[in-house]
């Protein structure tokens, strides 16, 4: 049977069919015994082919099985690219290259991938050579940096769950196994993980090991390529969840590792019980996760914190001060005792200080701004002292040359059903590294033309520069305008959306709220618009503590809460109405000084893919799958490559693949002047192509191994 495209079917031939998904789905032409025609598709579904002839296309032979690196699919476009993941997925191939890239799909089981055999197996070889592997990224970043002396990165992202934690760690490991020396300094780095991941980790319903918290580590080698030290930097942990938890989620790991792993003795002495007994625990109504030995976990935190020079005061004041807010004002205890300055509130008057008292839920949120407080200083003030453990200077002076490779672990992009000021940071955040990569990809796909002497200008890629303008480049941008209502005392959630609208509504990005009484407003980010509700933005980004909470804890005889907050209380003591720097804005210059340090090394990406919602090993689900794909920048990728020549072949290549035809077909110059010139280029070592020939081309496949090329060297192509 021959279809309207030109496509013959019979048995066995693969073809795409446009089923209402939301891409087109591979399937298969099946006769029956009857000798009726079905097509099969990818998902098991059987459609009668004379119902879908209208909406099917013959299948690249590429597409069929799957390939290694994706840019070599000859049906380079979204439905090809999610086919490739999904065929290789099915026979249990977790990576994938796009280019440069490489595409990891979590695979939820524990594979036989990361054995020293397979350290050994990829150190030294070229990216390409074996099947992509995270190994074969983390040894390009380790050859890269030694053979041109340039700082590498290494930018991890994905959604929650995608493995992006994991990968970290493997690339961590495979650095610490080729830099060979086993030493001290790499334990420790190597040992930093469980304990950042015992406070800033947490069960939630996405992933049973979360982040709460970006960072970006940079791990520092000698001339040599030795391991000599590490730094690291963390972004914006959650602390909203050390007060409360949505249902089946926990709050950080530590609290039920201490409460699991401690001795009943070390328990008594600290007045703890079980985790079931405080409410700040069991908000999510999950105090145990399945898979996780908390008892177990708390003694490899106890491990890794010796390890990383804690001493024992320091451990048992960190664990003092952990529960510190659940200790002292016990939401369960029927008659807490109530400090004053957390049940009243002061404030000046135009002669005096006075004191009013505070609602019982206006004292729980004070209470909660406390013990969030608390956590989230503590938890700066371990990553501090991690690095001053792991991060030496060089000692030997100004002139010594070190270099480093960057691991960026970061919150992928956030659309939920709710969205507020921490998705609004998350996502700008992601803004600007889908800037980074783009701009990338793009000076990637140029470097390749010059090299290949091919003329490639007045090309310009839309990227996403109007949303991050409106977020913070303009006059008045967003984040400038949350900012500057934080400072005024007056300024509400409402006031301060009344200006966005006011000042955006005419730009295509931003989408003001509907009417005076919706709080929502919007926002067009590279990978979709999300609506965020506005309640809460101010007093979040304002991020204070009240001076009476201040001074409560000027009154502390307890050394480490006073170190924690020892910024606070100078300020405090110099000028308390010192304007001191918003959420956002702290959050912004870190991201600024972590896209400065990007700038400069020599970046490579990791994109994470979770195949399905449920944490299933063999389950992959295309909706969600393409939603990565986009909102990764694949379809960026393939969208820059196709401005071009996206199909290119070495000369030997394309004279094996092409060479029958040169004698089977007779050159007809008409058509050959059709097939036209702008069709494909010669470069130096390569042949490109606007679009996959296939026999049809045949005339133009004639015409270019007419232009010289076929008789040249591989690799030394005459041009045209
Ligand atoms: P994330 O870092 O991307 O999510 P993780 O790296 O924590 O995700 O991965 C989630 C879980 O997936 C892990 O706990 C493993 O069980 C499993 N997993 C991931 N990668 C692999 C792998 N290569 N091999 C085996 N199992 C894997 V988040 O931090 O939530 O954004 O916030
Ligand atoms: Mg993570």
């Amino acid at each position: 049977m021959i279809l309207n495209h030109g496509v013959s079917c019979s048995q066995g031939e693969w073809v795409w069919v446009d089923s209402g998904t939301e891409v087109p789905i591979g399937a298969r032409v099946k006769v029956t015994d009857t000798g009726h025609q079905l097509l099969v598709d990818d998902e098991g579904k059987e459609y009668k082919l004379s119902q879908k002839e209208d909406s099917i296309r013959v299948m690249h032979p590429t597409s069929v099985e799957g390939v290694d690196d994706m840019i070599r699919l000859g049906d380079l476009n979204e439905a090809g690219l999610l086919r490739n993941l999904l065929v290789r997925h099915r026979q249990g191939i977790i990576y994938t290259y796009i280019g440069s890239v490489l595409v990891a799909v979590n695979p939820y089981q524990e594979l036989p991938l990361y054995t020293a055999d397979q350290v050994r197996r990829y150190h030294g070889r070229r990216l390409g050579e074996l099947p992509p592997h995270v190994f074969a990224i983390a040894d390009t970043c380790y050859f890269n940096m030694r053979r041109h002396n340039r700082d590498q990165c290494c930018i991890i992202s994905g959604e929650s769950g995608a493995g992006k934690t994991e990968s970290t760690k493997l690339v961590l490991q495979f650095l610490a196994a080729v830099s060979g020396q086993h030493s001290w300094i790499e334990q420790q780095i190597l040992e930093a993980n469980p304990i950042l991941e015992a406070f800033g980790n947490a069960k939630t319903i996405r992933n049973d090991n979360s982040s709460r918290f970006g960072k970006y580590v940079e791990i520092f080698f000698s001339k040599d390529g030795v391991i000599e030290g590490a730094r690291l930097e963390q972004y914006l942990l959650e602390k909203s969840r050390v007060c409360h938890q949505a249902m089946e989620e926990r709050n950080y790991h530590i609290f039920y590792c201490m409460l699991t792993g401690m001795t009943t003795e070390q328990k008594r002495n600290l007045c703890l019980g079980d985790a079931s007994e405080f409410n700040y625990l069991k908000r999510g109504d999950c105090v145990v996760c399945d898979g996780r030995d908390d008892a177990k976990d708390y003694t490899r935190i106890r491990t890794a914190l010796k390890i990383l020079t804690f001493t024992e005061t320091h451990c048992w004041a960190i664990l003092k001060l952990v529960f510190l807010g659940n200790m002292t004002w016990a939401l369960s205890s029927p008659n807490p005792p109530q400090p004053k300055c957390l049940t009243y509130r002061s404030f000046m008057t135009n002669r005096e200080r006075v004191s009013k008292p505070l609602s019982s839920e206006q004292a729980a949120d004070c209470r909660d701004a406390f013990v969030k407080a608390i956590y989230g200083k503590l938890f700066i003030w371990i990553v501090g002292r991690i690095n001053s453990a792991i991060h030496k200077t060089p000692t030997n002076g100004p002139k010594y040359v070190r270099n480093s490779i960057g691991l960026l672990d970061i919150f992928g992009f956030e659309n939920f059903a709710s969205n507020s000021f921490e998705q609004l940071c998350i996502n700008f955040a992601n803004e600007q590294l889908q800037q980074f990569f783009v701009r990338h990809v793009f000076k990637l796909e140029q470097e390749e033309y010059t090299k290949e002497d091919i003329v490639w200008k007045n090309i310009t890629f839309n990227d996403n520069t109007q949303t991050l303008d409106l977020l913070v480049g303009k006059p008045l941008n967003v984040l400038a305008l949350i900012d500057e209502e934080s400072h005024f005392p007056k300024g509400t959630d409402v006031t301060m959306l009344n200006k966005m609208n006011q000042v955006h509504a005419k730009g295509n990005i931003y989408i003001p709220s509907k009417n005076t009484h919706d709080m929502e407003f919007g926002i067009r980010h590279f990978a979709g618009v999300v609506y965020y509700d506005s309640r809460g933005f101010l007093e979040k980004n304002r991020d204070t503590l009240s001076s009476d909470i201040i001074k409560l804890i000027d009154t502390t005889t307890n050394k480490l809460l006073r170190q924690i907050f020892e910024a606070q209380l100078s300020a405090a003591e110099t000028d308390g109405r010192k304007q001191v720097s918003t959420l956002s804005g702290q959050f912004r210059q870190s991201l600024d000084s972590l896209m400065k340090a990007l700038s400069i090394c020599q970046p490579h990406f990791i994109r994470c893919f979770k195949p399905n919602d449920n944490k299933k090993s063999m389950c992959f689900d295309r909706n969600l799958c393409i939603r990565q794909l986009r909102y990764s920048g694949m379809i960026d990728t393939i969208r820059i490559r196709k401005l071009g020549y996206p199909i290119r072949h070495t000369f030997k290549q394309f004279l094996q693949r092409y060479r029958v035809l040169l004698k089977t077909t007779v050159c007809d110059p008409k058509t050959a002047v059709i097939a036209g010139h702008d069709d494909w280029k010669i470069g130096t070592t390569k042949i490109f192509l606007k679009v996959q020939l296939n026999l049809d081309f045949s005339v133009q496949v004639k015409m270019i191994l007419s232009r010289n090329v076929y008789t040249t060297q591989p690799g030394r192509g005459s041009k045209p």
